[in-house]
């Protein structure tokens, strides 16, 4: 009796594997090298989850599709990368949306600032229908968004002073993001805002061509600003994402066996590198102390004092972004916060 149930058992597993074999060699997959840019150090959440991502991808496909992962912006930075994406010499990339603003606008919604108070209510808006329906606008000019990483909370840093009110970014010479919402929020706060890609940003603040920078504490860590930017300021001001893309004009190539296999493979990634991130930041907190950095928490009336002298750059630029869809947005967050 025991004999025989063990080899029923043994018979229905060979079963199922065999059938689940066969589906597997049913499907359509083809041996391709996909090539997958980023723009901080290998060493980063990006750098993590980029592994995570080439490790699924290749276990999903058994083997067939192989990812090559290209840290330090070594195959350019995020807006070059788009380009290469958009042109098809160049299959994916993960980036910020400050970037992807010029080709789609409505991207700089996640710029203005104050809108978010907690990864949770990020988490519920990029993977709702908002979220999704950004990514759907990006196949007109060539790409295709697959997930949002977190980038997360965006902070100051400079090499002046403290800064503890508004007041104290007057005349700061600070790097932003390359479109026109960051820009315009900058200068509104009083620092005298410079556009540059991430990939200068390290040698800008070492020679002082620029005075500060905004980034969550991860990329403050795993650039090692804090060994050119004495003064940390944690404002939150800001919630960016990541994107993870695909080149049309690449995607359209790929069977839909394989295009199901890398929306799985980014799915993954992206639960693995939300996770990462937010048991770094607390991590990185730790170390940039450990550098010395010296930190302040902007307080509640100093944020409401910036939100009040941002206001009309807001109001100017929900009125390009479309008043709609910042509404919706706000909308979504409150329906997240509960
Ligand atoms: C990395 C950038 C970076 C972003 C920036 O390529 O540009 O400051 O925060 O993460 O996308």
């Amino acid at each position: 009796m025991f004999k025989t149930c063990k080899y029923t058992l043994l018979a229905m597993t060979l079963a199922v594997s065999c059938a689940a074999a066969g589906a597997a060699s049913a499907q359509d997959i083809k041996p391709r090298l996909i090539r997958f840019g980023y723009g901080l150090n290998e060493d980063s959440v990006q750098g993590r989850a980029a592994r995570h991502l080439a490790q699924e991808l290749e276990k999903l496909s058994g083997g067939k599709l192989k990812m090559k992962t290209f840290g330090s912006a070594s195959l350019g930075p995020d807006e070059q990368m788009q380009s290469a994406l958009v042109g098809g010499v160049q299959e994916m990339m993960v980036g910020s949306t400050a970037p992807l603003a010029t080709m789609v606008k409505e991207f700089g919604v996640f710029d203005l600032p104050f809108l978010f108070n907690s990864d949770k209510e990020a988490d519920a808006v990029l993977d709702g229908q908002l979220g999704e329906s950004l990514l759907k606008k990006l196949e007109a000019k060539g790409l295709v968004g697959l997930v949002y990483w977190e980038n997360g909370f965006r902070n100051l840093t400079n090499s002046r002073h403290p800064v503890v009110k508004a007041e104290d970014l007057d005349g700061i010479k600070l790097r932003v993001m390359q479109n026109q919402v960051a820009l315009g929020v900058f200068n509104a706060l009083g620092a005298n805002a410079v556009p540059m890609p991430f990939s200068e940003l390290f040698t800008a603040l070492e020679t002082r061509t620029v005075d500060g920078q905004e980034n969550p504490v991860t990329t403050i860590q795993s650039s090692k600003f804090y060994e050119v930017q004495p003064y940390l300021t944690i404002t939150r001001h800001v919630y960016t994402p990541w994107v993870v893309l695909a080149s049309k004009k690449w995607w359209d190539t790929l069977s839909p066996d394989e295009q199901k296999l890398i929306r799985q493979a980014a799915v993954a990634s992206r639960d693995f590198e939300r996770k990462d991130s937010r048991a770094d930041s607390t991590k990185a907190m730790e170390t940039l102390k450990e550098h010395g950095m010296k930190i302040n928490v902007v307080s509640e009336e100093e944020i409401a004092r910036m939100r009040e002298k941002v206001q009309p750059v807001v109001d100017k630029y929900t009125q390009e972004l479309g008043p709609d869809l910042v509404k919706e947005l706000q909308d979504e967050i409150r329906k997240a916060r509960g």
